[in-house]
């Protein structure tokens, strides 16, 4: 999308202002164009790149979402931190391991289809990503994908698919939040108590999930068919820290990579893993979507 087109939609709102990362974040040049949203009910930076919400912060509350301070702005490349949506698959593609980790739509320029601002302080933005317009791409099926998020008191994402081509499609997708926290020790995911999980740091090792989720190494877990509500929480101060509900978001996958990964991992670093614990929601493994032709599939989630 334009610089020209995002800048035709930012003049006409009072709250939502188009800057680029390289003057934002001092990221290398030219950088993306982000938007920014300083409305009544919350700050927000945002990047059509990936559709991606890289910060939220209700007005008088903590910063929500973790963008790295490392984070790479740059075409080709995901973004580290916010919302990144993985889709059409989840983690490595299925039968070719040069495809990108985690799908493409993350790396790729989305629409920004409009935005509103309502008398309630509510911002809501709509993207659109739609495999026909993606030369960079190819795949084995034809598909749109519509992202409404709404911007508030808190953070509510809408996601439909359509499935465009002629055969039924499968469909892998995970909203993968990176969620701020400052004292790793003492977090706990809760919501997935006697949940059984598949633990990725052993090869998928089929486990149960005892107590809440604690973060004493690396955490990298896929929970299937779960129920609505997850919460993170910080023991020693006794506060949630965030809220997390899903509909028709079947699947959680709980990530944090701990010391050692961290520190090579070139977007996070040493030290990074206590800044962040990774909560996602979305349709993976056997959860997976399977959407017939010329038809769609929607979830929602929300997060505050
Ligand atoms: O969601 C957890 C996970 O799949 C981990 O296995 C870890 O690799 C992480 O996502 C980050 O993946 P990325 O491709 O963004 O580096």
């Amino acid at each position: 999308m334009k610089d020209s087109d995002l800048q035709a939609l930012t003049t006409d709102t009072n709250n939502i202002s188009l800057t680029n990362s390289a003057e934002l974040y001092r990221s290398a040049k030219p950088g993306l164009p982000l938007l920014v949203i300083d409305s009544p009910l919350c700050n927000a930076v945002l990047s059509p790149y990936g559709a991606q919400l890289l910060e939220f912060k209700s007005k008088g509350k903590a910063p929500l979402l973790w963008l790295s301070p490392k984070a790479v702005f740059e075409q080709g490349v995901p973004i580290r931190g916010g919302i990144p949506l993985c889709a059409p698959w989840f983690g490595s593609h299925p039968t070719d391991s040069h495809k990108p980790n985690h799908g493409f739509v993350r790396n790729n320029d989305w629409i920004v289809k409009s935005i509103e601002e309502f008398s309630s302080g509510e911002v809501k933005l709509d993207f659109l990503f739609d495999t026909q317009d993606t030369e960079a791409e190819t795949y084995d099926y034809c598909f749109q994908i519509k992202l409404s998020m709404t911007l508030g008191d808190s953070v509510k994402l809408a996601l439909t698919v359509v499935n465009l081509g002629d055969d039924e499609m499968p469909f892998s997708w995970a909203f993968h939040s990176y969620f701020a926290i400052n004292d790793l020790d003492a977090t706990r995911v809760t919501g997935l108590t006697g949940e059984e999980y598949l633990d990725q740091t052993k090869a998928l090792t089929p486990c149960t999930q005892v107590n809440d989720v604690a973060f004493t190494t690396e955490v990298d877990r896929v929970y299937q068919d779960i129920g609505e509500e997850q919460s993170i929480r910080c023991d020693r101060e006794g506060i949630t820290i965030a809220s997390i509900k899903g509909s028709s978001c079947p699947s959680a996958i709980v990530w944090n990579p701990y010391s050692e990964l961290a520190a090579k991992m070139k977007d996070i670093g040493p030290n990074g893993h206590l800044q962040f614990v990774c909560v996602e929601r979305g349709a993976i493994f056997d959860d997976i979507w399977c959407i017939k032709s010329m038809s769609s599939m929607t979830a929602e989630l929300e997060l505050q």
